[in-house]
C-alpha cells in the first residue's frame, strides 16, 4: 500500500425505518437517515449493519421510503470498485450495486425472517440498492488500497455461538479486514436478555474493525489478544426506546479510515433531543409527587429552547405513600404536549404489585423480546421432549400463519433422540 491510499467508509446503523408510524415523530427514522447519507457524501463505501426497518415485512410506504434514500448515494460518482464477493451460495449482484458508492448491510433482529423467505435487506439486494451478507465476504478497491468486509446477520442470541463458530470468518490477506454482526455481546446487550448469546473473547481474531449493529447507544473500544480490534458500536440514528446510557449519547455516523484505523464520529443535527429524568419520591403522596414533576417541566421549560419537540422520559422511583398504587400522569403529560413528547414511567415501590410489575416489566420491554421468547419456549419444550428440528423456521411458518406448511415439515424432518442410560 502506498502511503495515502485509504479507504474511508461511513458507517451508520439501526435506522429503524417505518418506527413510530402514526405517531408525532413518524417522520424521524428518515429525517435523521436522510442526514446520516447526506454526511457519507465523500466517503468510498457506506456500512449499514442490521435493523434498516422497524420490521421484517414493512409497509410498501416505509419500503418506498427507504429505497428512495438508499438511491441517493447511487447517483454519486464514486472510484471504489468491486473486485470480488466470496462465499458458500452464488451471490448475484445487481448492475445498480455497481454504480455510486457502494454500501454492504446485514439483517439485523427487527428484519430476521426464515430461510426460505425473502427478508426486506435481502430485497434490497436483490433490486440492487445494498450488498446484503450473510456468511460472505465482499472486496473492494480503490488505488491500490483494499478491503474485505464480511458479515453475518443477526440471528437469534441462542443460536449466535454456533452460527459464529460453523462459519468461522477469517480475515483476507493484503486488505483492510471488516466484520458486520447485529448481536449482543458480552456486556453490550440491548435489551436485559437473560445472557448475550456471545462474549467478547469469542468474536472472529485478527480482524481491524468489527462493528455490530443492534446497541442503539455509541461505544468503541479495542479488543483481542494484542487490542489489535476496533471493536465499534456505531448507534441507531433513532432512539426507539428511552434509556439513561442512550439519552446521555449523540446519534451519528462514524468515519473509519481504512489507513490510519480511526473514526470520526459526526452527530446528527436532525436528531430529536431525548431526555431521561428520574424524579425521586421518598413516602410522600401522590400530589407532592406530582408537584414534583410540574416543578421539573416548568423548570425545564423555562432553561432550554428546542428545535424539535424533545423526547422525554420521567421515571417516578422511590416509594409511595399509602397503598395507593394507581397513579394517573395523564393530565400532566396533556398540559405540557405542546412543548415535549412526554411518557411518564412509574417505578413507585408498593409490594403487593411488586410481582406484577416485574413480568410486565419484562413482557413489555422490547417488541422483538416476544419474538425471542416464542422461540425460546419452543426450544425449551423442544429440550424437554428430546426433540430436534429447525425452531427458527417453525416458528417463522407458526408466526405468519403457515400451519399446514409447519405441519408438513414437522412431521418431515423431526427427528427424536433417545435417552441411553
Ligand atoms: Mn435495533
Amino acid at each position: 500500500m502506498h502511503k495515502g491510499d485509504t479507504i474511508k467508509i461511513a458507517i451508520f446503523s439501526d435506522t429503524h425505518f417505518g418506527f413510530g408510524t402514526g405517531k408525532e415523530t413518524e417522520t424521524d427514522s428518515y429525517d435523521q437517515a436522510e442526514e446520516a447519507f447526506t454526511l457519507s457524501q465523500g466517503c468510498d463505501l457506506i456500512i449499514v449493519p442490521g435493523d434498516i426497518f422497524d420490521s421484517r415485512v414493512p409497509k410498501q410506504d416505509v419500503l418506498a421510503k427507504a429505497l428512495n434514500l438508499f438511491f441517493r448515494p447511487k447517483e454519486l460518482t464514486c472510484e471504489t470498485e468491486l473486485i470480488e464477493i466470496k462465499g458458500k451460495n452464488h451471490h448475484k449482484i445487481h448492475p445498480l450495486n455497481k454504480s455510486g458508492i457502494p454500501i454492504i448491510a446485514i439483517a439485523g433482529t427487527h428484519e430476521r425472517r426464515g430461510k426460505d423467505v425473502i427478508n426486506p435487506v435481502e430485497l434490497m439486494d436483490q433490486t440492487g440498492y445494498l450488498i446484503n451478507l450473510h456468511g460472505e465476504t465482499v472486496i473492494y478497491k480503490k488505488d491500490n488500497e483494499k478491503v474485505a468486509i464480511t458479515g453475518i446477520s443477526g440471528v437469534p442470541e441462542t443460536f449466535a455461538k454456533d452460527v459464529f463458530e460453523k462459519i468461522d470468518p477469517k480475515p483476507e490477506n493484503g486488505c483492510a479486514n471488516i466484520f458486520l454482526m447485529h448481536q449482543s455481546v458480552g456486556e453490550y446487550v440491548y435489551t436485559d436478555e437473560k445472557s448475550p448469546g456471545l462474549e467478547l473473547e469469542q468474536l472472529p481474531k485478527n480482524f481491524d474493525l468489527i462493528v455490530n449493529g443492534h446497541i442503539h447507544w455509541r461505544n468503541q473500544c479495542h479488543i483481542g489478544p494484542k487490542k489489535e480490534t476496533l471493536f465499534l458500536l456505531p448507534g441507531s440514528t433513532i432512539t426507539t426506546q428511552i434509556r439513561k446510557n442512550e439519552a446521555e449519547k449523540d446519534k451519528g455516523i462514524t468515519i473509519y479510515d481504512t489507513e490510519t484505523k480511526t473514526t470520526e464520529f459526526l452527530p446528527l443535527k436532525s436528531q430529536r433531543k431525548v431526555i431521561y429524568k428520574e424524579i425521586r419520591c421518598d413516602s410522600e403522596d401522590i400530589k407532592t409527587i406530582k408537584c414534583k414533576i410540574i416543578e421539573y417541566l416548568t423548570e425545564l421549560e423555562k432553561k432550554e429552547e428546542f428545535r424539535k419537540k424533545p423526547l422525554l422520559r420521567i421515571k417516578v422511583l422511590g416509594k409511595i405513600q399509602g397503598n395507593n398504587h394507581r397513579i394517573d400522569f395523564s393530565d400532566i403529560i396533556k398540559n405540557y404536549e405542546k412543548n415535549f413528547i412526554l411518557s411518564v414511567k412509574n417505578n413507585l415501590e408498593s409490594e403487593t404489585q411488586a410481582k406484577n410489575k416485574e413480568l410486565v416489566a419484562k413482557l413489555i420491554e422490547n417488541r422483538m423480546s416476544i419474538d425471542s421468547m416464542g422461540l425460546n419456549i419452543m426450544k425449551d419444550y423442544a429440550d424437554k421432549e428430546k426433540i430436534t428440528f429447525n425452531y427458527n423456521h417453525i416458528f417463522e411458518l407458526l408466526a405468519d400463519g403457515n400451519i399446514d406448511s409447519a405441519e408438513i415439515e414437522l412431521l418431515e424432518n423431526i427427528t427424536i433422540s433417545k435417552e441411553t442410560k
